[in-house]
């Protein structure tokens, strides 16, 4: 059976904004920090790199309890049975993913226009991203930062829970929050954090214990 994605902060891997810190071991620090989300994403491994880190990866969120979502690798996330996969706009189209994985797995989809979100929901995505609302350098070909405007737009109009991302960062995140997006996610705020303890707990703190 599905399960449902949990309400609240929703973070991502990426290696190369971890003070050279592998995924593995920043996992472990945000798993201990008490992140319930956790998407795996790396653009720069070979399948089999990242399928190895995966592995692990699963073991820990499931000892933990964290909903564990893989980016675009449908063959990882089936192989080791994560919660969820994460497409972007490019990856596979969504039915063809939904064929492929079955019914039981959470899809999420990035988004960045109104068209967009409305095609994911109408679709059957679980969740969407709604992004980038602010500037962001994580991403290579990221598309203009999207803005509140439409976030706001989602917010209104799109009855799947949506994941805010882009340029989020403790200093902006009120802002992000009044809009009450099921999910806030926060990607090098947290990966390149020189305590990603005390930074999820200041965030988790921000947003009154939502996640
Ligand atoms: N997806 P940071 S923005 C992975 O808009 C990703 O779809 C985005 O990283 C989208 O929190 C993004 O460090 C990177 O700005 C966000």
């Amino acid at each position: 059976m599905k399960k449902q994605i949990p309400k609240g902060l929703y973070a991502i891997t990426a290696e190369n904004f971890s003070n050279g810190k592998d995924n593995i071991s920043v996992v472990k620090e945000m798993l201990d920090a008490g992140i319930k989300i956790l998407q795996y994403r790396d653009k720069y491994k070979t399948k089999l790199e990242k399928f190895k880190q995966c592995e692990i990866i699963r073991r820990l969120t499931l000892d933990y309890n964290v909903f564990f979502i893989i980016n675009d690798d449908i063959d990882i996330a089936l192989s080791i049975q994560s919660e969820g996969i994460h497409l972007g706009q490019d990856d596979l189209p969504l039915a063809k993913a939904r064929g492929i994985a079955g019914p039981d797995i959470t899809i999420g989809i990035s988004t960045h226009l109104p068209k967009q979100a409305l095609l994911a929901a109408e679709h059957g995505a679980d969740y969407i991203g709604v992004g980038p609302i602010y500037k962001t350098f994580t991403k290579d070909n990221v598309v203009d930062p999207v803005g509140l405007g439409y976030l706001d737009f989602c917010v209104k109009n799109i009855n799947i829970p949506k994941v805010a991302i882009g340029g989020i960062k403790f200093s902006n995140l009120l802002e992000i929050y009044r809009y009450n997006p099921e999910n806030i996610c926060m990607v090098t705020e947290i990966t390149a954090s020189e305590n990603i303890e005390f930074t999820v707990k200041k965030v988790k703190e921000a947003m009154n214990d939502y996640c």
